[in-house]
């Protein structure tokens, strides 16, 4: 049966789970998450000015996913991104400002103006690289992999990917290689049941992800996420196995993107899909439920809330000021990195 109509299970029976954490993860975990969804509503906010020369594709409403599997990984772990990367880098560790950078294509951004928000990398905290191209970072996340086990690294490769891009030969064979070589790596596929505006039974109505992914040889599971410890759990469990040699995991997470395929606001009116559907998936967002969940259990309260995204605000002000202010490449710029005679 495929889940359409899927909308997140919340934190229902997840109370007894509270005593397993500090409360400083617990709170860790949320400010992150709001973090996130800040910093993509002010990007959102003046992504109309055009001051910023990228296409961008928001994260909002698939925060938990970025949070929670990133939570899971040292420093040293490798993650891979697809062209929605927001959220990967900067739970990654990646720097605010030099994303601010890129996206307004200045010499200060993470890949020195070159990249856009398509383009995402920072090696010092292990984000090894994301791309424009649909499915193009899993066979190279794949290639880091066997390279860390040939050479007998004890780090893991993550490489996160859509649901349409498990549509991509690329993906198949990728699979089948880690599962072969029992490769230390996690597929973390975040499954938003659109490619654009082409809605997943109109793709894959003969299949569920996961069940896809385990015919290739290896543990395959299905994680809310929305539920941000429910998506750490999910990571943590994989890691753990690719880390005592036990090979590659494939994670599916549904979650769902509240705004547009790509750009500012959301297209739900062109009619590509119902706005009651977004409603819905609303209602379970990553970033309200937990606030709930941590609410009910005396962690936090509006004010303390409040405190936490005025100080995200603040970062956010004075990164986009940096951004602002730093300086375009030059023209004598244009031949560095180009390897070509
Ligand atoms: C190889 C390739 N084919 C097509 C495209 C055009 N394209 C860009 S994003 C996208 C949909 C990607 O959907 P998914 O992988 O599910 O990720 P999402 O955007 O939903 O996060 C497509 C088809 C592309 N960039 N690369």
């Amino acid at each position: 049966m495929i889940r359409y109509d899927y909308h997140g299970t919340g934190f229902a029976g997840w109370q007894e789970k509270l005593n397993h954490y500090e409360p400083a993860f617990l709170l860790k975990l949320f400010r992150d998450m709001l973090r996130i969804r800040i910093i993509e509503e002010e990007i959102e906010r003046r992504y109309w000015q055009d001051h910023m020369k990228s296409p961008i594709h928001l994260v909002i409403g698939q925060e938990a996913t970025s949070v929670g599997a990133c939570a899971a990984l040292t420093r040293a772990d490798l993650l891979y991104a697809s062209h929605r990367t927001h959220g990967n880098y900067l739970a990654k560790g990646g720097d605010l400002k030099a994303m601010l950078c890129e996206m307004h294509c200045r010499i200060n951004g993470c890949v020195g103006s070159r990249g856009g928000s398509m383009h995402l990398m920072d090696k010092s905290v292990g984000m090894a690289g994301s791309s424009a191209i649909v499915a193009g970072v899993v066979p190279i996340a794949t290639g880091a992999a066997f390279a860390a086990q040939m050479q007998d690294e004890s780090y893991v490769t993550t490489v996160f990917l859509g649901d349409a891009a498990t549509e991509e030969g690329a993906v198949s064979e990728a699979l089948n290689f880690a599962a072969l070589k029992q490769l230390p790596i996690v597929y973390f596929c975040e499954n938003n049941f659109y490619s654009v505006q082409s809605p997943l039974h109109t793709r894959q109505p003969q299949r569920e992800i996961y069940k896809w992914a385990a015919s290739y040889g290896m543990p395959s599971v299905l994680v809310d996420g929305t539920n941000v410890l429910a998506v750490y759990e999910a990571m943590q469990a994989a890691v753990a196995r690719a880390k005592q040699g036990g090979g590659p995991t494939f994670i599916e997470s549904p979650v769902y993107r509240f705004r547009a395929h790509g750009g500012a606001g959301d297209d739900s009116k062109t009619g590509y899909r119902d706005i009651a559907e977004r409603e819905a998936w609303q209602k379970v967002c990553p970033v309200e439920t937990y606030f709930a969940f941590l609410k009910s259990a005396g962690l936090i309260d509006e004010q303390a809330r409040k405190v936490m995204a005025g100080e995200i605000m603040a970062e956010t002000m004075e990164a986009f000021d940096f951004a602002l202010a730093s300086p375009n490449p030059t023209e004598a710029d244009l031949y560095t990195h180009v390897y070509a005679d």
